[in-house]
């Protein structure tokens, strides 16, 4: 009888950011009270099990095909066991990511073990991952991967797996959490309800990724899943979806049927939801605690400029007050240096900030990365610091390094300003005070407030390192 194929599915940290925050410059950049204060909150945030697990692997592991066995190995708790053996080892690639990942790949092919390489950066640019790989599969993999399974099983795999068509979410697909270590993370109640987005904000490539139409799951089948889901785990519940209330009507039934389970929730949405009374009093019976949404920026022209396009300025600060009122805390994330930003700017969000009580606000750059429209724009404008021909340049960071020249501000006065913003914005007393004040989950508001008080630390330290490196022009 032909041995069972072992796959292993490898997810891997972050090189900055959410995943644990570090000088871009390797060193520690502080010394004194902010030293201890840095090393305090590092140690909470080992202490804290922040991570949790990828739902693009607990969606492939849960695919079954006979003769085929799969684990999740998550690098960002375990080194890859290369003394077991692996027919199939399939690495999820993200950008920020793509370096260590390819590292990974050629390594475990020096070995002689067989590599897919899949995951959004695969989908965006497949050019630069094919001679790290056996075999690449683009784009959502839902269907996909049992056809790669099914070929390894035969010993017939291809060297590529694409279709032109998105995976239909009408179809039931239960996703196991049987492949994963449940008390390794914060939560393992990872739900995505839908998939795509009609926007075209000029900075994001959820639109290469998922596609311009949103796809949504049968409602029936997310309730079931949401019930199986908190008998292994009754711990909160995170919903993915890039914009959880993007279809009002879709979100009320379903938040509507979700209430009786008593489950407890944190998603992303549009400030809209302060315009949809019905709808944000049924995301508040049915157990959201926080909601993360993308304000942006409160300049109108930048606003434009950007193709954000959903809702106006005007209107974010009443919707923010309405969705706190209702007794879910906020995170809301700006990004400072769009092409209608001046030096006014900051004095502009530090009164909004004061004035919505907003419980965690997120402060970046703009991020001008490969695969967006913005980043072809800042190209033909020559205005990126870096190789625009080399896509693991443009690293993911919370505002620890500048990618590109702002329009109306020079770079020092930019990075002088935005380090003043983040001064004011994060520090100690803020964070008591946003977590004493939150409507809910008020020890997570602490927390990450402490957390970017951290980060931004760290991000003021390495901007002026950037600065000194590239001279002050
Ligand atoms: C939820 C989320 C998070 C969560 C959870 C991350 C986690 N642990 O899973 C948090 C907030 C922690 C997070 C963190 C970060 N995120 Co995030 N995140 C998302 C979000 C909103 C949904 C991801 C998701 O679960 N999708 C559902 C699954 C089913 O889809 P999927 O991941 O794309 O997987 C499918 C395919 O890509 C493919 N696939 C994926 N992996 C593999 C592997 C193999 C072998 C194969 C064959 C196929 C395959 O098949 C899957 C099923 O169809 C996406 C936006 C989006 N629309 O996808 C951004 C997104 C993935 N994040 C992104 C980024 C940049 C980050 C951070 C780097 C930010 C930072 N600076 O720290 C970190 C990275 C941390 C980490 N180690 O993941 C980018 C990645 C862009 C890119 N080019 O790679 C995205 C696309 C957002 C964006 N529009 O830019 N993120
Ligand atoms: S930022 Fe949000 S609303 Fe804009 S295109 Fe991306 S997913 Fe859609």
């Amino acid at each position: 009888m032909a041995m069972t194929k072992q796959v292993a599915l490898v997810f891997l940290p972050s090189e900055s950011g959410v995943d644990g925050a570090r000088s871009l410059y390797g060193d520690n950049p502080v010394s004194g009270p902010a030293q201890w204060i840095n090393d305090g909150v590092r140690s909470l945030i080992k202490r804290t099990q922040f991570a949790i697990p990828p739902l693009s692997l607990m969606i492939l592991a849960s695919i079954e095909v006979s003769g085929v066995e799969q684990t999740i190995c998550d690098l960002r708790f375990e080194e890859f066991p290369t003394g077991r053996r692996w027919d199939l080892v399939g690495i999820s690639v993200q950008t920020g990511m793509a370096t260590k990942a390819f590292e990974l790949a050629d390594r475990l092919r020096s070995l002689g073990i067989t590599v897919v390489l899949g995951g959004p950066h695969v989908t965006m640019f497949p050019d630069s991952c094919r001679i790290h790989a056996d075999c690449l599969v683009h784009g959502e993999a839902d269907d996909l991967w049992s056809e790669v399974l099914t070929d390894l099983a035969a010993g017939s795999l291809r060297p590529e797996y694409l279709t032109d068509t998105l995976p239909d979410l009408q179809l039931h697909r239960p996703v196991s959490k049987a492949s994963l270590r449940i008390n390794r993370y914060f939560t393992t109640n990872l739900i995505q309800t839908s998939r795509g987005c009609p926007y075209q904000c000029d900075f994001c490539n959820v639109h290469v990724l998922n596609g311009r139409v949103l796809r949504q799951r049968k409602i029936n089948d997310i309730v079931d899943e949401i019930r199986r889901f908190r008998h292994d785990d009754r711990r909160i519940f995170f919903f993915v979806d890039d914009s959880i209330n993007a279809d009002p009507a879709f979100a009320l039934e379903l938040f509507r049927q979700l209430t009786p389970l008593g489950i407890r929730w944190f998603g992303q949405a549009t400030t809209a939801l302060g315009q949809q009374p019905q709808l944000l009093e049924a995301f508040a019976l049915s157990g959201c605690q926080a909601l993360l949404v993308g304000i942006e920026s409160i300049e109108t022209s930048s606003r434009k400029a950007h193709r954000k396009i959903q809702n106006g300025a005007e209107e974010l600060a009443g919707n923010i007050k309405a969705i706190r009122n209702s007794g879910i805390s906020l995170y809301g994330s700006f990004i400072y240096g769009l092409d209608g930003d001046t030096l006014q700017t900051p004095a502009a969000i530090l009164d909004f900030i004061a004035d919505t009580r907003l419980d965690v606000p997120g402060i970046n750059t703009l991020r001008p990365i490969p695969g967006t429209r913005v980043f072809d724009r800042l190209r033909q404008e020559g205005r990126l610091l870096f190789d625009p021909s080399d896509i693991t340049a443009f690293r993911y960071t919370f505002g620890q390094e500048m990618l590109y020249r702002p329009k109306n501000i020079s770079l020092p006065d930019f990075i002088e300003s935005y380090s003043d913003l983040t001064r004011k914005v994060f520090n100690i007393g803020n964070s008591v005070r946003r977590g004493m004040s939150a409507p809910s989950i008020r020890a997570a508001v602490l927390f990450f407030n402490l957390f970017y008080t951290h980060l931004y630390s760290l991000s003021r330290n390495d901007l002026h390192r950037q600065l000194e490196s590239i001279g002050r022009a």
